[in-house]
């Protein structure tokens, strides 16, 4: 597994600084050959690599399931790894960007920005709730499971006690879900967790499901915002190079709406794009997907259509 550490600070008009970061796959390292640094560079951040992160891969036979949860032991050093990277990046002010991989990893990603700033919401994207414990898991996929463990919900699992249960059930809120499993239901309900599924955003449009979004995590749009953008959370007609595509899902511009929207508040302290993986896809679907993530990721980052 690998990880590439970049950096960037915006010239004009103010010196904030991002920093991008490569996920557990080989997938995403496919946004940065497609020229990702450039772009971002382009709206005026400063991009800054600093390092390609390796990480020692955990011989399955090694790292045997605890419960029903898998490879366990090679996820939890992997989010480990890059919660440090992360609120490292953070502390120095500057806007970590982490491109995935699998999901999981946002264990990682929003430990870090939690540890700079404890007040910060996370606007999740996902077809997908991605909240299930290790008791209602029925895949034992960790990245089917990293809200619980961030919120602190569900059994402990002494792998992941470095995960604190920092965030608040009212400081998340989700956009997109259309495949929600019967115990992730009865968690969301039971918590009060807020979520914008599919059929909210063709009932109200994605202009006003965000702005209940913002409403419900931000009243006061002062909070700093963590934005987890899992792409099939996409239609898989828009995103089709994904592990576990759903159809029904966001056309490309409500996705890049929800982006532009983030970006418009000034909040954004952090920004994930995970769940692209080229090579589940014959080379077209997976240049469509890459190039999504792309664009995504320069639409919570500033880029304006006009
Ligand atoms: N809910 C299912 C599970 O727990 C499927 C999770 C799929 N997750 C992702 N991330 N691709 O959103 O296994
Ligand atoms: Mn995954
Ligand atoms: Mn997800
Ligand atoms: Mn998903």
């Amino acid at each position: 597994t690998s990880h590439i550490e970049s950096s960037v600070s915006r010239f004009l008009p103010d010196p904030k600084t991002v920093a991008a970061k490569l996920g557990v796959d080989k997938g995403p390292i496919h946004l940065v050959e497609a020229g990702l640094p450039k772009q971002l560079a382009e709206l005026g951040w400063k991009v800054q690599f600093d390092g390609h992160h390796q990480f020692e891969e955990i011989p399955t036979e090694d790292d045997p399931p605890i419960g029903k949860l898998k490879n366990p032991r090679s996820v939890s050093r992997v989010c480990q790894a890059v919660a440090k990277v992360v609120g490292d990046h953070a502390k120095k002010g500057q806007l970590p960007l982490t491109l995935g991989g699998d999901h999981s990893l946002a264990m990682g990603t929003i430990s870090g920005t939690l540890e700079k700033y404890p007040d910060a919401c996370v606007i999740w994207v996902d077809a997908h709730a991605d909240i299930n414990t290790a008791e209602t898991t029925d895949s034992g996929n960790i990245h089917g499971m990293p809200a619980s463990f961030l919120l602190g919900i569900g059994p402990k699992v002494e792998e992941f006690s470095w995960v604190k249960p920092l965030l608040k059930p009212h400081r998340i809120v989700y956009i997109g879900l259309r495949d929600v499993d019967q115990g992730e239901r009865r968690i969301l309900r039971e918590h009060g967790i807020k979520a914008f599924s599919m059929h909210e955003v063709d009932k109200y449009g994605i202009g006003r499901v965000v702005e209940m979004a913002l409403d419900h995590v931000n009243p006061g749009r002062k909070l700093p915002i963590h934005l987890s953008f899992d792409v099939d959370a996409l239609d898989p007609s828009v995103a089709p190079s994904t592990g576990t595509p759903v159809r029904g899902g966001l056309t490309f511009r409500e996705g890049h709406y929800i982006c532009e929207a983030v970006y418009e508040t000034g909040c954004l302290v952090a920004l994930d794009i995970m769940e692209v993986n080229p090579s589940l896809a014959d080379s077209e679907s997976a240049k469509q997907t890459v190039a999504v993530g792309c664009s995504l990721a320069r639409s919570a980052l500033g880029e304006t259509l006009l």
